[in-house]
């Protein structure tokens, strides 16, 4: 029935200024028309199915690692044959400077610092969901345009409801299948932290019940070795945070028992996950189909396959990098193999910018031979400067995206409502708040930036603002707040720029680098951009 309202109504002057609440009954009566036979027959001529989507987000890539954002020293074929044949977004932002509360506003279309505490702070691996079961998400949304949808990867939204602690033992619910997945083969939180298992659906794959999980995050359970007791057990040395327990020679984030022929082995997750995603795919080939791809890479503990060691000559991150272009690779071979990749739209991006060390003394700092995982931004993952938050995005649907490199903003919470216009739904209004349809940027149709402005959210709870080539960050005294799940410090090297003493001004088109603070002459530009901040925190986008 979209396909029917869509040839009525440009897709450029959509739905959206339609109350929703209209746009079913216009359906129903157009359909009711179309099958009395009322409708011209151009109406019901057949329309080509809307495409499928393959997302494939990134844990900490940064906006210099890819060759087509200008990296040079480490080889990307796949993710830059993918850019040359779509659209390669140089304004592409994540809502947050981490993984949970980036994700959580993909997912729901929502600032995840409109809802402290629960989204905001870096979850662990046993935390409850971050979101309620009911809560219309994006998937439920593709879901109701007849997509099946299925996640693969990094999940880090919580498991659970809270009320009682998760039983990695038997029904492990709600999570992804009740919040819009029909299927969902996941790592439960992130590498660093335990379970280290994959969960299938509603329980942990591989699981063998004689030999029961148990997790712990206040404390050592079990006989297993913790890393700061035994270094000789480890492959690489690692900060107090995560020196718990060691398991597949790597200290972790918690503690963990039991499970043994559960557990993953580092070296083989890409495998397991790009086997997972060419198999959906596969799976799914003849209807609309809907596949989140979160890798792990090039997260820590980086423990990429030996068949990369060595091939960026960038460091273990830099073969990290080489393992995504890998599965991207293979993700692109099977669309062509089963003849599907000219209507699939594949959107590749990353949930928050690169950082060296993150916990795991592995030389990427000192390996790095002139490589810059954020292309010369400012900062790192965790902060508001332009190298924790703009991360590569690229996006290619050869039937409708002509390649180009756009400069137009683009935010991943505006994924929710693009893809509404895109799969032919309603939008989503006040479903998803913060989300903007950037459906005409996506492919192409108009010059305009829709989206003008952009929200910075670092890991210390300071929100910065960019506004055309401004941008603002007001004064953070504090630095990092105490939201970091895992007991971190703001004297921890990685957060001191978290620390903002006064405020800064940019100009990001004469000084992209934010180096100069000209706050002192342009204080009324300070004071527009300051305002607009307030009022955007104060209501929601829409
Ligand atoms: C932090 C961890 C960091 C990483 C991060 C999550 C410390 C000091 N740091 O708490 O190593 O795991 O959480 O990264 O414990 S993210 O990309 O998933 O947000
Ligand atoms: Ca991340």
């Amino acid at each position: 029935m979209t396909l029917i309202l869509s040839k009525l109504i440009p897709a450029h002057q959509p739905m959206i200024e339609m109350k929703p609440h209209f746009q079913p009954i216009l359906r129903t009566g157009l359909l009711l028309l179309a099958g009395a036979g009322a409708v011209p027959s151009a109406f019901s001529a057949p329309n080509p199915p809307p495409p499928n989507i393959v997302f494939i987000i990134t844990d900490d890539l940064g906006h210099g690692d890819l060759g087509c954002y200008g990296a040079t020293k480490i080889a990307t074929p796949n993710m830059d044959r993918l850019a040359s044949q779509g659209v390669r977004f140089t304004r592409g932002y994540a809502p947050s400077a981490t993984c949970t509360p980036t994700r959580y506003s993909i997912l729901t279309g929502q600032y995840a610092w409109r809802q402290p505490p629960r989204q905001t702070g870096i979850l662990n691996g046993d935390a409850p969901l971050a979101f309620d079961a009911d809560h219309f998400t994006l998937p439920d949304m593709l879901k109701k345009a007849g997509y099946t949808t299925g996640l693969v990867g990094k999940w880090h939204l919580g498991l659970g409801d809270g009320k009682t602690p998760v039983n990695f033992n038997g029904e492990i619910k709600p999570g992804p299948l009740e919040v819009g997945f029909d299927s969902a083969f996941f790592i439960p939180a992130t590498v660093d932290r335990v379970p280290c298992v994959f969960i299938d659906g509603h329980h942990v794959s591989k699981l063998d019940p004689a030999d029961p999980i148990k997790v712990s995050y206040n404390g050592p359970i079990g006989s297993e070795p913790a890393g700061r007791d035994h270094p000789e057990l480890l492959k690489m040395r690692a900060d107090e945070q995560h020196s718990d327990v060691v398991l597949n020679g790597i200290s972790r984030i918690g503690y963990m028992t039991g499970g043994k022929s559960a557990l993953w082995t580092d070296e083989d997750i890409a495998d397991t996950l790009t086997k997972r995603a060419v198999g959906f795919i596969e799976t799914n080939r003849d209807k609309p189909f809907f596949l989140y791809l979160g890798t792990h890479d090039p997260h820590v503990p980086r423990a990429p396959h030996p068949r990369f060691r060595g091939k960026s000559g960038c460091g273990i991150r830099g073969d990290a990098v080489v393992e995504i272009d890998w599965t991207v690779g293979e993700v692109m071979a099977a669309l062509d193999r089963l003849k599907i990749a000219d209507n699939t739209l594949i959107i590749l991006t990353s949930d928050n910018g690169p950082v060296l060390f993150d916990g795991y003394f592995d030389k990427s700092p000192d390996e790095q031979n002139g490589h810059q995982p954020a292309g010369g931004l400012r900062g790192w993952k965790y902060l508001v400067y332009e190298g924790a938050c703009r991360v590569p995005l690229i996006a290619r649907w050869p039937e409708k995206i002509k390649p180009r490199v756009s400069d137009q903003m683009f935010n991943l919470v505006d994924l929710f409502s693009t893809l509404a216009t895109i799969a032919g739904q309603p939008s989503p209004g006040k479903a998803a708040p913060d989300s903007i349809d950037l459906s005409r940027v996506l492919l192409g149709k108009t010059e305009e930036n829709i989206r003008d402005f952009t929200v910075l959210h670092g890991i210390s709870g300071t929100l910065a603002l960019r506004q055309g080539d401004w941008k603002y960050v007001p004064a953070n005294a504090k630095g990092v707040a105490n939201d970091m799940g895992s007991g971190a410090k703001a004297t921890d090297s990685r957060f001191v720029g978290s620390r903002i003493p006064q405020p800064l001004l940019f100009n990001l088109a004469a000084d992209p680098a934010e180096q100069t603070n000209v706050i002192k002459q342009f204080p009324e530009k300070a004071a527009e951009l300051e305002k607009r901040l307030a009022t955007i925190k104060a209501h929601d986008t829409k």
